[in-house]
């Protein structure tokens, strides 16, 4: 994983968007705005993912291909994925194989992209304003943790009145 902060150029958003020079988000930033993330590799990862589903009770999952011919209306689909919205729940995905990005607004409300590859799990919380962009491969496959029923939801911004979008503003205050 790597995150910093997008260059905001309308050019294809599959291309990488870093900032000449680049500027880095780290991990302690994304915490700041409530964003967590773990690398869990080979069998020990998997491992720490059950831990992990465990005590944040994710009790449900699935596993989704984005890709041209794997995703039933995948123009369509790739299409909202990256139209910025929040959800009422946090957005859990742990990437199985091949890349793409996760771009979320930090605390001024600029764009941070988190490029995610196989390996990396990352939790969204439930409020933040975000969207997902595959990379230039064009292929990602993740697991999706509820913690409940899979709740599809996704409200477009402005959304700034939901309750959920007033208590993440109130839970990143210093
Ligand atoms: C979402 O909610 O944006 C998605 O499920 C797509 C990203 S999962 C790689
Ligand atoms: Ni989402």
């Amino acid at each position: 994983m790597r995150a910093y902060y997008y260059d905001n150029s309308f050019q294809d958003p599959r291309e990488a968007h870093e900032l000449l020079p680049s500027v880095p988000v780290s991990l302690e930033q994304l915490e700041k705005v409530g964003v967590l993330y773990w690398r869990l590799e080979g069998e020990e990862g998997r491992c720490q993912l059950e831990d992990i589903a465990t005590e944040r009770s994710y009790k449900n999952r699935d596993v989704v291909t984005i890709a041209p011919g794997k995703l039933p209306n995948y123009e369509e689909k790739i299409k909202t994925f990256f139209e910025e919205h929040l959800h009422e729940d946090e957005e859990i995905r742990y990437i199985l194989e091949g890349s793409g990005y996760f771009d979320i607004r930090d605390a001024e409300d600029k764009w941070v992209r988190i490029a995610m590859e196989a390996g990396d799990m990352i939790v969204l919380p439930a409020g933040i304003y975000h969207r997902f962009c595959s990379d230039t491969k064009n292929f990602i496959v993740a697991m999706r943790l509820f913690k409940e029923e899979p709740k599809w939801t996704a409200i477009n911004r402005p959304a700034d009145d939901n309750s959920y979008r007033v208590e993440y503003l109130k839970s990143i205050q210093v």
